[in-house]
């Protein structure tokens, strides 16, 4: 299309592919550039290579339409997106050695009346940092680009939706850049444009994960508390939340993926004497996992004790939330491989994978058939509702059986 911008997505993973799928889908140029070949090359076949519900008709539209290609190498754009990740190194610091790469893989492309915009979660400061990485190779460049922070607030497993219709928080390094990445946005964002400075939209990503981290924290606190006072913690809070001021999430596993369990560690590493209760929210929630894992040992202790033989332990669930495939960071996952590590009969159930390279999955119905401790770590939707003859032992620890 005439007048429309080219667009370069730094990075084509769980972020960047759909984003740049979604702009292409707008008719709009756009180079997917991503370090590995191999995903370069399925992305070029029209294919994917993560889960992601109507993903892979999107992208096989717009490759085949000519509106996406994917490259190993920066191409000259008018607009830059930066989604690569940014994972934390040794003690939770930050590692921004992802978007640094992606930087320099771009600089030598950058032209005049550029827009860089980075989307990766990233620590207060990253989009100053990105400017003073490129004026030090392009001081040419001072005041002729724009540089902008857009945090991508996407759900996996609703992405192409959220995308479209989510509102965004962008903040630019100064207000015409600011302008100019609002400008950007409208052409496949539907929901509204808010506008801040880069600072502000950083710690808004920050605050909007650690947020959600410290409620699942005090509902993941609330069940220990009501595991030793014998109270159905799923029952107290729905009565709970019969008040119209009062909404408390629900107790699990423990917090897995890789925003939730990572992003509050990001505010806490800067700082430290500050985030309190910020820290303490990750710590409880990955205590949650490891109480889990001591209340399944016990129960098995306790079975070895009873009936003279080791329990057979079905795992019900590996995944990092309901009703996905997705195992990154994964809280029941962690709980299946700790109990194997430690010499526990144990067989993992996960109906949202075919297989698993390191595990042999069971099915639902041979674990009910022949696990003695049946152990639900994640509530997907088909867990509901199965009926067990008398000496099944049940732990369940994510709500599948509420009342
Ligand atoms: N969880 C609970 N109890 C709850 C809700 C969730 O234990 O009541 C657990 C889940 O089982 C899972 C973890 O928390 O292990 C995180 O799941 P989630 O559905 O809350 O979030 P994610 O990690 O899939 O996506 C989050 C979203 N952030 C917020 O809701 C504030 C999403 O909007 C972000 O874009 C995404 O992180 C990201 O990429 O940062």
């Amino acid at each position: 299309m005439e007048n429309t911008p080219k667009v370069v997505m730094m990075g084509l993973g769980y972020i960047g592919l759909p984003t740049a799928a979604l702009i292409a889908s707008k008719k709009i140029q756009v180079t997917g550039i991503d370090i590995s070949q191999q995903v370069v090359d399925t992305i070029n076949e029209g294919k994917i290579h993560i889960v992601e519900p109507d993903l892979d008709g999107l992208v096989h539209y717009v490759v085949k339409n000519g509106f996406l290609k994917a490259s190993t190498k920066a191409v000259e754009a008018d607009v830059y997106l930066i989604a690569v990740p940014t994972p934390f190194k040794e003690s939770y610091i930050p590692d921004l050695s992802y978007i640094e790469s992606a930087v320099r893989n771009l600089i030598p492309t950058l032209k005049k009346g550029a827009l860089v915009i980075l989307e990766s979660t990233s620590p207060v400061g990253t989009t100053h940092k990105v400017r003073d990485m490129i004026l030090a190779e392009r001081p040419e460049l001072e005041g002729e680009i724009y540089i902008a922070y857009c945090p991508e607030r996407v759900l996996p497993g609703n992405v192409i939706y959220e995308l479209e219709q989510n509102d965004r928080a962008i903040g630019g390094i100064d207000e015409a850049s600011t302008e100019k990445a609002v400008e950007f946005y409208k052409y496949f964002v539907k929901g509204e444009l808010h506008k801040t400075n880069s600072q502000t939209a950083e710690m808004c990503k920050l605050v909007e994960n650690s947020s959600r981290d410290v409620q699942i924290a005090f509902a993941n606190e609330l069940s220990i508390i009501c595991d030793r006072a014998n109270i159905n913690v799923w029952e107290l809070i729905r009565l709970a939340n019969k008040h119209p001021r009062v909404n408390i999430l629900q107790p699990g596993t423990g917090v897995g993926g890789h925003c939730i369990a990572v992003d509050p560690w990001f505010i806490v590493s800067e700082f430290p004497e500050e985030a309190k209760i910020i820290r303490l929210a990750r710590e409880i929630n990955n205590y949650k996992t490891e109480w889990v894992i001591e209340k399944v040992k016990n129960a098995a202790l306790q079975y070895k004790i009873d009936y003279g033989r080791d329990a057979i332990i079905a795992c019900m669930g590996l995944a990092f939330k309901p009703n996905i495939d997705d195992l990154r960071e994964s809280p029941a996952l962690h709980v299946a491989e700790q109990l194997g590590k430690e010499g526990f009969t144990v067989m993992n159930v996960e109906p949202n994978l075919k297989e698993h390279p390191k595990y042999r999955l069971s099915s639902t119905k041979e674990a009910i058939e022949r696990a003695d401790i049946l152990v639900f770590l994640v509530a997907h939707q088909g867990f509901k509702g199965l009926n067990f003859n008398g000496n099944k032992q049940i732990l369940d620890f994510c709500g599948v059986f509420k009342e």
